[in-house]
Parts: C-alpha cells; structure tokens; sequence
C-alpha cells in the first residue's frame, strides 16, 4: 500500500496562512479527447489533488478559514454514466470521504460562489489559464457585488495568484508527501539501472523507452511523470527530444531523461551511458566535467544558500570544463561575464519537484533569489551539448550531449539525494554495463 498524504494536513497549512478574509478557489479539469470518443487517461489538477486527495474529473474546490473551510463542487453520482466512465464518489462521497464541509453538484457553482464570496475581499485564483472558469468567477464576483449593495458585505477587491500562498505552502513538502516522492525516486533509479542492462548498439530507443514504462508500472507507478527522452547520439543535443524513434549506435552516448509518478508525485532523473558500455577517452573527460558540475551544485544546495548558488556553482565548474576541452578560449570569469558557456549549456540548472515535474512555487521574492528551505525538493541537472554543425568545436566534441540530473531534498543536515539509487560516475556505469 502506498503512503498517504495527510490532505487535512496541507489544507490546514493553508489556512494558518490565511486571513478569515481571503478565500481559495482552485479547478480541476475535464477530462480531454485524445481524438475520436477516446480520452485521454485523466489525472487530477494538482491544486486540487493536494489540498482534497480528490481525483475524480471536474471538481472545484473553495477554502476559506472558518467554521466550513472546505466546500467542494463534484460530478454528482450518475448511474448511467458510471456504467460506462466508472464509479464516482459524487456530492456524499466528498462529504463522507474527503473532508469536505459542503458539497453541491458541479453544476451548482454559479449558483453558489456568489453565497460564498460574501465576506471574501481578497481572492486566490489563478486567471488567464481557462478562459470558461475565468468568466464564471467574474460573473459570480459581479453577482457577489451586486448583493453585496444591500447587505453591506465585502466581496472581492483583490486577486492573488495561488503563487502567494498555496504554492507557497506546497513548495514545503510534509512527511506524506516525502515518503511518495522517495518511492518514485527509488521506482525511477531502477528504471533507469534497467534502462542501462538494456542499451546495446542495434537496439532502439523507443525499446529503451519500454523498459523504462514496464519498470514504472510493474513498480505500482502510474506511469511517467513527463514523457521520456530517450536520445541516442546528437538527438542528446535537443533538449526536449521525445520521438524517441532512432537506433542506438556503437560508440554513442544514450541520454535518458525520465521519471515515474508514483501517488501522482514524480521523479525527475537524467543519466548519460555509452551504448558500447565504455567511455571513449573524449566521451569520459566530457562526462567528468558534467559530473563534476553536478557534484558542485549538489553541495550548494543547503538550508540559507540563495538558490541561484546551485546554477552558479554548476555554471562556473562547467565553463572550466568548457575551457579544458577546448570549446571556450580564456579566462573562467570571463567567459562566465559574456555568457558564452551558454553555447554549449543554455538551460537552467534547477526546478522545484514534487507533484508537477516542474512543481509551483516562486524562485524569487521581488527580483531577489530565495533562500533555501528544509523540506523543498529539487533537481541538479548541470548538461553538456555540442550542436553537430558546430565548426568551432573540436571535431571529435561535435554531436555530444551530456546531461546529469539527481532528485535533492534539502535537509538541515544537508543535501540529500533521492535518486542515489542509479549509478553515475563513469567507473560505476562501466562496471554495471559490463554485467549484461
Ligand atoms: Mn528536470
């Protein structure tokens, strides 16, 4: 059985932070077709999902400190329809099983919210992402005002995007969340170790890709958490490379980028492997400056440290590298001034993890880096990426892409890596490819 997260908990973490004047309204989607009448597999916002545990299609969740915090607008039970799309927990199952203080059909939110924004001054909603639920909260915040004449009541003046508070809050991770995220890092890491036994010149990568699916959903995952990228040679050189169609080819590197969601929270691990299972010279004294990046901005990611530390620190060892392997010419600092590291590392070094890949939560507080934070998670992926038509790179750097990526929790002890369960010096990857 998979640990729960304590949803009670994270809405009670809400609440504390808001005043009795200040209301979240959150939606969770429709399910989407796919194409034809087949749908896509739903899965919940993760908004919702984390403050009910809720993950039946088309919910709305308001919360509001109170005596009735927590009212949730559902599919109703219809036995029709549950022939065909499956059981529903409806209006009494929100009340029942997921906390709920009150519940009404989903379609009785234009009829409600204006009921419940009485006494709201300040609403949390996050506008312009669906333009249907945009023009219901405005039609229920100008009916609010309009009775609000009468009885004198405020009603909405102000909106925060659910950044300032809720996101805030999620960015925090509690013990149940934790415990899912260490299985899916732990799910992860054996996909990845299977991946590697996999690899060999002739095979494809979307039968690497395989592997890495069969490992997730044998695990009890429900599957990736994002799509994986499985990209043999300079296919590691587009960033977000997901055809996933070539063959692998002796004396490649094979970058793997992929993570299972397990209890919808995911993992997020990037290794670089040759398919021959060694390291050509050039391969591995590229491979050591990426990892060597990675390690330097692992041990940046402590309590206090601004969490630009972690991308300078990776920046500054990698432009070292850039520099030994012939691809920049100069001084460190100078180099890192003019930005030309960015040629060959154009991408950022860190995001938050947790539900969503790349999870909520701000990385700056009015223009300044924010500190770090027990109990936030991240990821540490310093890459590598010659284009294969760079005619300023030494030819044998040509078509390279490496990239390394480990799951951290930062701790008062320190970083702790998640995702330690898949090898990731060039010795330890060597003597695992030796072993298929
Ligand atoms: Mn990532």
């Amino acid at each position: 059985m998979l640990p729960r997260p304590n949803f009670a908990a994270h809405r009670d973490a809400v609440l504390s932070q808001l005043p009795p004047d200040e209301a979240v309204l959150v939606f969770s989607g429709a399910p989407t077709l796919r194409n034809g009448d087949s749908e896509h597999r739903y899965r919940p916002d993760s908004d919702v999902y984390w403050l009910t545990g809720w993950t039946d299609p088309t919910c709305a969740v308001f919360l509001r400190a109170g005596e009735e915090p927590l009212t949730m607008f559902v599919r109703p039970k219809d036995r029709e329809r549950e022939v065909w799309e499956g059981w529903r927990p409806g209006v009494d199952g929100a009340r029942r099983d997921f906390g709920a203080d009150a519940a009404f059909p989903y379609a009785d939110l234009p009829k409600e919210l204006p009921r419940l924004l009485q006494g709201v001054r300040a609403l949390h909603y996050a506008f312009a992402c669906d333009a249907d639920n945009d023009t219901l909260v405005m039609g229920s915040v100008s009916r609010a005002a309009r009775k609000a004449k009468r009885t004198g009541m405020v009603t909405p003046e102000t909106y925060h995007h659910p950044v300032r508070v809720l996101h805030e809050v999620r960015l925090h991770k509690q013990p149940g969340e934790l415990a899912l995220m260490r299985e899916a890092a732990r799910v992860s890491a054996e996909a990845h170790v299977a991946a590697m036994l996999a690899t060999r010149p002739g095979v494809t990568e979307y039968a690497i890709e395989s592997v890495l699916i069969d490992t997730f959903l044998r695990s009890g995952s429900t599957g990736a958490g994002y799509t994986p990228i499985v990209a043999g040679g300079a296919n590691a050189t587009v960033l977000h490379y997901v055809t996933n169609r070539d063959t692998l080819e002796d004396g490649e590197l094979l970058l793997v980028d992929a993570g299972a969601e397990v209890g919808f929270y995911t993992a997020d691990i990037t290794r670089t492997w040759p398919v021959s299972g060694r390291f050509t010279e050039v391969q591995r004294r590229a491979y050591e400056h990426v990892l060597a990046a990675q390690e330097a901005a692992i041990a940046a990611a402590v309590v206090g440290a601004a969490f630009t530390d972690i991308h300078d620190a990776a920046v500054r060892r990698l432009t070292e590298g850039m520099i030994d392997l012939g691809l920049l010419e100069g001084d460190v600092d100078e180099r890192i001034e003019d930005a030309s590291f960015k040629r060959y590392y154009m991408h950022g070094t860190s995001h938050w993890l947790g539900l969503d890949v790349h999870d909520v939560g701000a990385y700056a507080s009015e223009g300044a880096p924010r500190s770090l934070h027990a109990g936030q998670v991240l990821t540490v992926e310093p890459g590598l990426y010659i284009a294969t038509d760079d005619e300023d790179a030494p030819a044998a750097l040509r078509g390279l892409g490496i990239r390394i990526e480990d799951d951290i929790l930062v701790t008062p002890e320190g970083p702790e890596v998640l995702t330690a369960g898949v090898p990731k010096s060039p010795d330890a990857i060597e003597a695992l490819l030796a072993g298929r």
